[in-house]
């Protein structure tokens, strides 16, 4: 296993449509065992493979619903939210190619999901709480879609803005 770089906003790969997995092989596996390592080292709840510059359909995800027996970890490829309640949920998410800023969102409060597990089983899983945010948020950065998307546009903008600004003093110094 290995710890990748992360890719930061505003790096052009995480506004990209990632492409679906055709096949479940070591290589993807290794992928998704890499993200699980990159992740616990950032301390971060989830991370979706843009985040490490690879543009494919993969997530992975170290985080359950309180008074649940599932896994806490979750390996996924080509996941699909098949079902979403009607009634929201309001959180504050971070995400870690954007650092040290937060916001709060609204989104689905439960949602179903269908994905291929590291074996490249078709599995289904339901969710809440804080679990639904992840896989929502992971499953957004596979369309290139990140939380500022969900802030005002002016807190939006001001972020990108100064993320911006920080990249081009981190390459020219
Ligand atoms: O670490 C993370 N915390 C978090 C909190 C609320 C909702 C979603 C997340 S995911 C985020 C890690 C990340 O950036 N994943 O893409
Ligand atoms: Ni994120």
């Amino acid at each position: 296993m290995t710890i990748r770089p992360l890719s930061i906003l505003p790096a052009p790969v995480l506004r990209k449509l990632a492409e679906p997995v055709i096949t479940v092989d070591d290589d993807i596996r290794q992928l998704m065992n890499d993200m699980l390592e990159t992740m616990r080292h950032e301390q971060g709840l989830g991370l979706a493979a843009p985040q490490i510059g690879v543009s494919l359909r993969v997530i992975v995800m170290d985080c359950s619903d309180e008074d649940d027996p599932e896994p806490m970890i979750w390996k996924m490829a080509n996941p699909e939210i098949i079902a979403a309640s009607d009634d929201t949920a309001r959180m504050e998410e971070g995400c870690l190619s954007i650092p040290g800023y937060r916001g709060e969102v609204t989104r689905p409060a439960a949602v179903e999901v269908k994905y291929l597990d590291e074996h490249g089983k078709q599995q289904q899983m339901q969710a809440d709480g804080l679990l639904a945010a992840c896989v929502q948020h992971e499953i957004d950065h596979l369309n290139g879609k990140l939380f500022i998307d969900y802030l005002s546009r002016i807190k939006r903008d001001m972020i990108i803005r100064k993320m911006t600004k920080d990249a081009r003093i981190d390459r020219d110094g």
